[in-house]
């Protein structure tokens, strides 16, 4: 990517705090070259002589497969293999993202057993993808099928198993909550929702030699991809190189290689030749898991003055019945108000569904919309305004742990969120506020997100033609990453942003742990500005102390400003010619903030590969999160029950921001993915087989901009450096969480009419 495509949308839109490129509005490095059609996503990328892998999955929900007979689909035109549990390749069993291991010494990614509908059983290579097509649906599959248990909702799914990292006791809630002279007991569901990326997934596998991979996939995590192959298939991890240059969204669903993956890449190596697999729109919806179904109940007790004495959270979320996933539910209870008697509790219902992920803000985000929707109901049985509420039960340290924060500007944003929105207009009797047939509700809730720090690592490259490059394994999939790293270079080296060229996606750059849980900016920004600075000294050095540099001998020290390089009050040079003459192609410096410096190479990579680096630990002095107030309008038909949102503003604090206009732009789809969560989305299962019924997104509901109001964003951060080295806090997922109850308050507000399980659709309104 390069950053002569840049243009300064206004040269003065900054933080406000910046000095020079970081901390500036510049549009996103990689977007001409994305909306020209010029970037190119994995599967457009070309390779020779690659053949067409369709996967194929189970019509039934439970039970198990009796035969499948290839014979026809073996002799259907262009047909080169028809892969199945019974001749796919044993690979190494290697665990997933979530720490689950398959069972047994071998992995083949093909089910013989069932637990989902949906779950991969075949594969056909064939020389086109419509001959692949034709020759799968030529296959006879036999299963047994055995009872369903679709959803958490059916009886004979149980009450689950007990998440023991998720329960938390201090103080006495039950004896608090029976004293408490106001108390309320609600109970909330949220539905499974999908990630549904703009790309869906697939890769194109190809074996260079026996024990030499590539692949092209797009990946939240190179370098946890690329050992995910390796594993797999008992090669080195250098041997393995996964590329991703450009992702279409991945919103949490590509962190990790999936089965179908592992399929591509057997069927390559079986065969010799480049195999390419795109997976279709609805088997996506079964190929990798999203939100998990949850509910939580929520008890709090409050004095007469609005003061918090106890909270009382239990939740569920549905798992699969072949491996465990915890959507951490109840994370925001335990941290956002103080509250001096807590206790929560969560259990995991196996159900016959693929195994669920990560979606944007996992835990945190149906974590807010139970407690700030209770938040709202306890306002209103208090009588009191809800953003008093919160006032007074603001906390001086985390409630948790005990620990100061790093920084907690939550009453900023309540301040700017409220003026912003002029809150102090509502009436706050529901349904007194009407514009016409809509009622207008006027709705308000916060949110938060961990900060967390895992290494990173970053090669800085200042070339002889005066031009610089950073080099990194970290992707960018809209983020932002290209540009705020080549602000990164730009302001610690000294040269104009334009010089600077940011080339990210690939395994064999140095090293970065995963895109998630809104890490990257930080560790990245943080490690490239650590790179830059040692590569600034190496170019003073070499000026300084080289025999054949025009600067020898001519001060003590240099300065480099603008790519140039000279004596604090002399005359400077371009950067590029002390390279040239000097003998240099390039300088070249390659840095990480691993903590220590000596750990084996093993060492180094397990820290890379695994997901280590992002515990909050008992090490971390300070507890560490975002924060955000989001104030929302909503019009309600009152003959139709239709809720439009008609208006947005939300008050950010994710300390300081790299890039103000890209934040704000992340912030900005947090809260359109939350009014899609409150109105729209719901994964539709049969209960008689476990079968997506929308598994597509004409019927799978997405907000689209038709849904989409002005949205107006505030950042009221600040450098927050006890949270991270340069000052950022969490960005990416923020602002999606506490969205969605801000809504249902809204709606509330507007219509009387409390909804505690969404979405919040026009049947359960009216
Ligand atoms: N940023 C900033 N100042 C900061 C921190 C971040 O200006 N202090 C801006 C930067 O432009 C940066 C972006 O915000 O690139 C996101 O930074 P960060 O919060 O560190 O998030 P990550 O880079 O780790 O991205 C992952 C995060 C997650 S976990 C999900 S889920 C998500 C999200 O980002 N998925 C997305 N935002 C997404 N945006 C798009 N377009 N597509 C997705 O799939
Ligand atoms: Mo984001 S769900 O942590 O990739």
């Amino acid at each position: 990517m390069t950053f002569a495509e840049i243009t300064t949308k206004r040269g003065d839109a900054s933080d406000g705090m910046a000095t020079g490129p970081l901390g500036r509005a510049h549009v996103r490095a990689d977007g001409p070259a994305k909306i020209t059609g010029r970037a190119t996503y994995a599967l457009e990328h070309a390779v020779a002589d690659a053949l067409h892998c369709v996967i194929v999955q189970s019509t039934i929900g439970a039970g198990r497969v009796v035969s499948i007979d290839k014979s026809d689909a073996e002799a259907s035109p262009g047909v080169h293999l028809v892969l199945d549990a019974g001749n796919s390749l044993p690979l190494v069993p290697k665990a997933d993202f979530f720490g689950n291991l398959p069972p047994g010494d071998t992995f083949v990614p093909f089910a013989t057993e069932i637990r989902h509908n949906g779950e991969l059983v075949a594969a056909v290579v064939a020389d086109t993808v419509e001959q692949a097509r034709a020759a799968a649906d030529r296959l006879h599959i036999t299963y047994e099928e055995a009872p369903v248990v679709a959803t958490f909702a059916d009886p004979r799914a149980g009450d689950g198993n007990p998440v023991e990292a998720m329960s938390k006791t201090w103080g006495e809630a039950e004896q608090a909550l029976a004293e408490a002279p106001v108390s309320i007991e609600v109970r909330y569901e949220t539905p499974r929702e999908y990630n549904v990326p703009i790309e869906p997934h697939g890769l194109i596998a190809h074996w260079e030699a026996d024990d030499r991979l590539t692949i092209h996939e797009p990946s939240q995590w190179i370098d946890g991809m690329a050992n995910q192959f390796a594993t797999w298939f008992g090669i080195p991890f250098e041997n393995v190189r996964v590329v991703s240059p450009y992702i279409g969204g991945g919103f949490g669903s590509k962190g990790q290689a999936l089965p179908h993956s592992a399929v591509a890449a057997t069927a390559a190596r079986m065969l010799g030749r480049p195999v390419k697999l795109a997976v279709t729109r609805p088997q996506t919806f079964t190929a990798h898991g999203g939100r998990p179904a949850t509910w939580q109940t929520l008890k709090i007790g409050a004095s007469e003055d609005g003061r918090i004495v106890a909270i009382d959270h239990r939740g569920a979320n549905e798992t699969a019945a072949a491996a465990n996933f915890v959507e951490t539910l109840g994370v925001v209870t335990s941290m956002m108000y103080a509250v001096p008697n807590f206790r929560s509790r969560q259990t995991i219902v196996p159900v016959n569904t693929v195994v669920p992920g990560a979606f944007r803000a996992p835990g945190k985000n149906p974590s807010a919309f139970a407690l700030e929707s209770a938040m709202d109901e306890l306002a209103i049985a208090l009588g009191m305004d809800p953003v008093e509420l919160r006032r007074r039960n603001e906390p001086d340290v985390d409630p948790e742990n005990g620990k100061p924060w790093s920084s907690r500007r939550l009453l900023a944003c309540y301040d700017a969120g409220a003026a912003a929105f002029g809150w102090s207009k509502r009436n706050p009797e529901p349904r007194s506020m009407r514009n016409g047939r809509q009622l207008v509700g006027w709705g308000m809730a916060v949110g938060t997100h961990p900060v967390y720090s895992s290494p990173g690592e970053a090669m800085v490259r200042v070339l002889a033609n005066g031009r610089v490059e950073v080099l990194s394994s970290a992707i960018d999939m809209g983020t932002g990453t290209y540009t705020i790293l080549a602000q990164t270079a730009a302001d610690a080296l000294g040269v104009p942003v334009e010089r600077v060229e940011v080339k990210l996606g690939d395994s064999r750059l140095p090293r970065a742990p995963v895109a998630g849980g809104s890490q990257l900016a930080n560790l990245m920004v943080g490690a490239v500005h650590k790179t830059a600075l040692a590569a600034r000294e190496d170019l003073i050095a070499l000026g300084l102390s080289d025999p054949n540099s025009p600067l020898q001998n001519q001060a003590n020290t240099l300065i480099i400003e603008d790519g140039m390089i000279g004596p604090p009050r002399g005359p400077a040079i371009p950067l590029g010619d002390l390279l040239t003459a000097t003998g240099r192609d390039a300088l070249e410096v390659t840095r990480d903030t691993l903590p220590e410096k000596e750990r084996t190479a093993e060492e180094r990579l397990s820290m890379f590969t695994s997901l280590a680096g992002m515990e909050r630990g008992p090490g971390i002095p300070k507890s560490r999160h975002s924060f955000c107030a989001h104030f929302v309008e909503v019009l309600v038909d009152e003959d139709f029950g239709t809720v439009r949102v008609s208006r947005v503003v939300s008050a950010v604090d994710a300390g300081r921001l790299y890039n103000p206009k890209l934040a704000d732009s992340q912030f900005k789809g947090g809260i359109i993915m939350g009014i899609g969560m409150a109105l729209l989305e719901e994964g539709i299962t049969d209960p008689r087989n476990g079968r997506i019924l929308n598994a597509n997104l004409a019927d799978y509901l997405i907000a689209t901009n038709a849904d989409i109001p002005a949205i107006e964003t505030i950042s009221v951060g600040e450098p927050d450096y006890d949270a991270t080295p340069l000052g950022g806090k969490a960005v990416g997922e923020v602002a999606i969480v506490g969205m969605a109850a801000a809504i249902a308050n809204a709606v509330h507000h507007a219509a009387g009419k409390r909804i505690r399980d969404l979405p919040i659709t026009m049947e359960k309104l009216l």
